[in-house]
């Protein structure tokens, strides 16, 4: 009997290897050689595509409040940061559909409780945004983390000193905001804005987006090199871009505010990716 049962499951156990093996690998789609504004898409275990990917460049910018006036005392004082390695950042906030890969049912599609799989992942807390990176590098073999404050402001401002990334008045239609005359009363999927000019959508609007660094209440002592802070108030980290229920002071490129890092509400996150060297 022993010996007709293993005839049994050899067959099929090579047959499951066998089908291993033919099994979509993990796989880097990082260009040969990355030029700024080149996008890509990793590869996941399952075959579907990691989040969208933009490359850019390393640089130098000012951070912080760079207007004359209506600063608060949080966005300053203002900060030269260089970014010495070009990385790679989402060109949307996570969605939905991609946070459900890792955690079904953790997120939820914001104050659209029945939005598309497009819409931002909402409800995710600092730690779950984190180990979602973390996910997201073991399927894929290549680094990926939440941005660090500095890289937020650098990749949202692309360039622009204006108190928006596109400009310097809040305008129409720019973004997904309070009462401001977009088409959209709560949260909206992802992408239906046009977008800044390093080619992210929703930098500022839609959804307040975590960043790794922890709570400092001004910018005094922030890394000239752009990494994260991780020193200060760790119980609270920080987020960005203000969202759908707020007006044109919340979404300034240079507003911040702090979040206890276990509350969930609205937040959303981008994804940040190392190039190869
Ligand atoms: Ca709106
Ligand atoms: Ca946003």
């Amino acid at each position: 009997m022993k010996r007709t049962f293993a005839h049994a499951w050899l067959p099929a156990v090579l047959l499951a290897a066998a089908a291993m093996a033919f099994e979509a690998q993990p796989a880097s789609q990082e260009p040969a050689d990355p030029q700024p504004g080149d996008t890509f898409s990793d590869t996941l275990c399952s075959g579907d595509p990691g989040p969208e990917m933009v490359v850019v460049s390393a640089g130098t910018f000012r951070m912080g409040c760079l207007s004359a006036e209506g600063c608060s005392e949080y966005e300053l004082p203002v900060r030269e940061v260089t970014i010495h390695r070009p990385f790679a950042v989402s060109k949307y906030v996570v969605t939905l559909e991609q946070f459900n890969r890792f955690a079904p049912g953790r997120a939820f599609a914001g104050y659209n409780f029945e939005g598309p799989g497009t819409s931002p992942a909402s409800g995710v807390s600092w730690a779950d945004a984190r180990a979602y990176t973390e996910w997201l590098s073991e399927e894929t073999g290549e680094k990926y983390r939440l941005l660090s404050e500095a890289e937020w402001e650098y990749v949202v401002r692309a360039g622009s000193t204006t108190p928006y990334p596109w400009g310097e008045a809040f305008g129409a239609n720019h973004a997904n905001c309070w009462a401001c005359d977009d088409k959209f009363e709560f949260t909206a999927p992802v992408g239906q804005f046009a977008p800044n000019v390093w080619g992210l959508h929703d930098a500022v609007g839609n959804g307040w987006e975590w960043v790794e660094d922890c709570w400092n209440d001004n910018h005094d002592g922030n890394p000239a090199d752009g990494s994260a802070r991780l020193e200060g108030d760790c119980s609270y980290h920080v987020i960005r871009g203000g969202s759908w229920r707020d007006g044109p002071r919340e979404l300034r490129s240079a507003f911040r505010r702090p979040v206890e890092k276990r509350m969930f509400k609205g937040e959303n996150f981008r994804v940040a990716r190392e190039l190869a060297p």
